[in-house]
């Protein structure tokens, strides 16, 4: 086929709906259908013996971390038969399925045709089982060797007018080890353009800790939990996308923890909790989670955050020093007179109609945190995927700031990561704007100079991309095009690349909207044994709460010709920097211990890494606001009261906010199946929630098909036929899932400082779908 009548492949998932069944909500999470649910899954991708052996070894001392989500496992007691939860099964069995693509998968289906399936039927094909290379203008990938694919990218790398022409991805499963070794071969070659998933998701809250608390990171730990008083968790869907922490929420309300909830849906896992490890869950019986929903408006949080703020400053007039801490304010705090000056002036009326929360329940939340100082503020997608994303979490801190309820035990800020190892990457300097001190650690162990000027990240890679400044980006796992916002603006940058490369483990469409010459370099997933040197490896990641340690893959890996991620990154070292290089690649590639030596001298809090991390349970790493200390840069060991300012939203009358979420039925964008259980949706995943006031206003029927718009820059985005379903959600407010809702998220639409694409708010227009839909299985 010549390259002009060449098939675009497509960038986004075919218009095509299934059969639809809406059932009611659920109003809890887990229990007997999950671990049902988790089961099925398994065996069906992974037999009878292969998988239930490695659900056995999961999250258990000696086994491996599940790579579904960051939250931590309980330090000491362990349940010995199941310490994972059903979505980390349903991860398992993808990545464990004995399905793999041979050369004749590729040869069968061109990458045109591939792109016309569904992100499910993409991903469901298996894992990659050798090294593919997509030539210029061919329709079809075809097997290469690793020793052509290393010397091909390395050719190409060293033919770009500077380094900073290519840009290297990291979604948040890479392990410690290969994300240190990326990160120093990125540097030696010569650019910090170290774009990562993190650039998406809690980058807002990295950026805001950082400035106010003096690290980017949580500081409770799970025990905090079980001792606190009071638990807010604010966009967050816990029973999704971190289930184990249902177990921590259900032992914190045995010890009398309260839970007030801030969401605008009303989430299953946020209101009823049936443990499915404990005798009272299996038969059946349920904990009640939340005692509070506040059931905000999309983004009215800083809103909600500050009536409460001026409610308990109402409380702490009438009795002084009884709701506010002044003792830790004067010791610990900068800026607190000039954000009270603030305070006094809220109306708090006002405040509740914008967070578009009754009065009385804000009055009711502001009396459970009256009295309480050992509060833990969660959060998640919900507050950081926001233009002012930054500012809440500002706005968190403020709140925390007041109650004292920062550096103490049962207390303290909990922003809850996403990918299981996304924290240990920025530890490990996966990052695009390094600072100086780290740069000059690595000139001086190394002995090069690492680039100076920080680099892209993913929304300034992306456009980079588009006005043709980068010629190669290199992939070290995740799905480039699926994550990130504005697909159509995306997958023009994507296809004016000279060369995209993937170190994945499954298909999916990142490798079918390519550059010039696209090539896939596969690779062992957390679950796989790891073996260099006829021995057994580990590798290590930090969870949500600082805690490192270290993961054992035991199944065998479906192809012999799977390379480890730190074998991938040597072997490209070597064949890219040849003579020039100052690093003994080859030391690195055959023993992780030889990595974790390295780490140990450039990277504070890893002394003794090879030791401590073989410690059962590994070992937590230093966070001096955890110990009430807050090394600020700017404000001398003190954390600042910010003041921020509310968000100030205009829509038009036939404008919406629209929020994407994940179903229950899928990680990121690896679609396991079309269920969402939870919120009683099955068999569809083209759907739009709307508020059954809104759809009889508009004239619209629950059921009707639509397209959404958006018009940011004025610009036409497009998603075209979803359905309909009522929902109990805010009014103007609607929610589709991700990545189906990503083509409506404007590329210049990002939270101030942190750059995050605002998944969580983008305005839409809503119309009858035009055309006839088709309808697939
Ligand atoms: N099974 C599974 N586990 C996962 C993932 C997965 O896809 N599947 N993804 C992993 C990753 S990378 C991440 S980052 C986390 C994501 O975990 P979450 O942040 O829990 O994921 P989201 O579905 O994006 O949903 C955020 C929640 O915010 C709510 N929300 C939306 N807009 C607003 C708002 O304006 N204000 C408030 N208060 N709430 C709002 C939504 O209703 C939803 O309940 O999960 C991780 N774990
Ligand atoms: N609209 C909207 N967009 C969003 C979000 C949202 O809430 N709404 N959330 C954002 C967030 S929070 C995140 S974190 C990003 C996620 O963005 P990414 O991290 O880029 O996406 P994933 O779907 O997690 O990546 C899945 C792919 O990773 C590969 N993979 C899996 N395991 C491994 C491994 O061990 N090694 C390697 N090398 N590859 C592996 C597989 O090939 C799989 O197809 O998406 C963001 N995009
Ligand atoms: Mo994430």
């Amino acid at each position: 086929m010549s390259k002009e009548t060449k098939e675009q492949p497509a960038a986004e998932n075919p218009e095509t709906l299934h059969k639809l069944t809406v059932s009611q909500p659920k109003k809890w999470a887990a229990g007997i259908p999950a671990v049902a649910a988790s089961f099925a899954d398994i065996l069906e991708e992974t037999g009878a013996v292969r998988g239930p052996l490695a659900l056995f070894k999961m999250n258990q001392k000696g086994g491996f971390d599940c790579s579904s989500c960051a939250w931590p496992d309980p330090d000491d007691d362990r349940s010995p038969i199941a310490e994972y939860c059903e979505n980390g099964a349903k991860a398992l069995a993808e990545e464990a399925t004995t399905k793999k693509l041979t050369p004749d998968f590729f040869a069968q289906n061109s990458v045109a045709d591939l792109s016309k399936l569904d992100d499910m039927t993409i991903g469901k094909n298996g894992r990659i089982a050798q090294p593919m290379y997509l030539p210029k203008g061919a329709t079809h990938y075809q097997p290469i060797s690793w020793y052509d694919a290393f010397h091909k990218i390395g050719n190409k790398l060293n033919s770009l007018a500077s380094p900073n022409e290519a840009t290297f991805y990291t979604s948040g499963r890479t392990s410690n080890e290969a994300s240190f070794v990326y990160q120093l071969f990125v540097r030696e070659f010569g650019t910090n353009n170290m774009p990562d998933c993190s650039n998406m998701c809690h980058e807002s809250t990295s950026v805001a800790l950082a400035e106010v608390i003096g690290i980017g990171k949580a500081t409770v730990t799970l025990n905090d939990f079980y001792d606190s008083e009071v638990i807010i968790i604010m966009g967050q869907n816990p029973g999704t996308n971190s289930p184990r922490m249902l177990t921590a929420l259900e032992k914190a309300k045995k010890n009398g923890s309260k839970i007030i909830a801030i969401n605008p849906l009303h989430e299953a896992g946020l209101m009823g909790f049936k443990n499915p490890q404990s005798l009272t869950g299996i038969m059946g019986i349920t904990t009640q989670l939340a005692d509070l929903y506040l059931q905000v408006q999309i983004n009215g949080d800083m809103a909600l955050l500050k009536a409460l703020e001026k409610l308990l400053y109402d409380a702490e007039q009438q009795e002084p020093g009884k709701v506010f801490d002044r003792e830790f304010i004067g010791k610990s705090t900068v800026g607190y007179d000039e954000f009270i000056k603030g305070v006094k002036d809220f109306d708090v009326e006002a405040l509740c109609n914008t967070a578009g929360v009754p009065f009385d329940q804000v009055k009711q939340a502001a009396e459970l945190l009256k009295y309480k100082s050992k509060i833990i503020i969660c959060w998640a997608m919900g507050i950081t995927q926001q233009k002012n994303g930054v500012d809440t979490v500002k706005e968190i801190v403020n709140l925390t700031l007041l109650k004292g309820s920062v550096g103490k035990a049962g207390a303290g800020l909990c922003p809850v990561r996403g990918h299981s190892n996304v924290q240990g990457n920025r530890t490990m300097m996966i990052w695009d704007k390094p600072k100086k001190k780290q740069l000059a650690k690595l000139k001086e162990i190394y002995g090069f100079t690492p680039p100076q000027e920080h680099g892209y990240d993913v929304v300034d890679s992306i456009k980079a991309m588009h006005l043709g400044k980068l010629k190669v980006f290199f992939a070290m796992g995740g799905n480039f095009i699926s994550a990130t916002p504005d697909t159509t603006f995306t997958a023009e940058a994507m296809r004016k690349l000279e060369l995209s490369v993937h170190v994945s483990t499954k298909l999916n469409r990142s490798h079918l909207v390519h550059g010039e010459e696209a090539i896939i370099l596969p690779t062992l997933a957390r679950s796989d044994k790891d073996v260099v040197n006829g021995e057994d490896q580990f590798i290590s990641c930090e969870n949500s709460m600082g805690v490192v340690q270290m993961s054992k893959g035991i199944l065998d890996p479906v192809s012999k010709e799977l390379l480890n991620e730190t074998q991938i990154v040597c072997e490209l070292a070597k064949a890219t920097l040849k003579n020039r290089t100052v690093v003994d690649w080859g030391r690195f590639a055959n023993s992780y211990d030889a990595i974790r030596d390295d780490i140990g001298k450039v990277i504070s809090g890893f002394e003794n890494y090879n030791q401590r991390v073989r410690l059962p349970g590994g070992f937590y790493l230093p966070n001096a606001a955890r110990e009430g200390k807050f090394e600020t840069e700017t404000f001398k060991d003190k954390a600042p009261f910010t003041v921020t300012q509310l968000p100030d939203h205009v829509m038009a009358d036939d404008e919406y906010m629209m929020t994407t979420i994940r179903s229950h039925d899928q990680f990121n964008t690896t679609i396991y199946g079309m269920e969402d259980r939870y919120r009683g949706i099955h068999n569809e995943r083209r759907v739009i929630f709307m508020n059954p006031k809104d759809i009889a206003k508009a004239g619209f029927m629950q059921g009707d098909k639509v397209d959404l718009f958006n018009y940011y820059d004025d610009i036409e985005r497009v998603a075209r036929l979803f359905i309909i379903v009522p929902y109990n959600i805010p009014e103007r407010n609607t929610a589709t899932y991700y990545p189906e809702g990503n083509v409506l998220v404007p590329i210049n639409s990002v939270a101030l400082k942190s750059n995050c694409p605002t998944s969580k708010l983008v305005f839409i227009k809503i119309r009858k779908h035009e055309g006839i839909s088709t309808l697939s299985s």
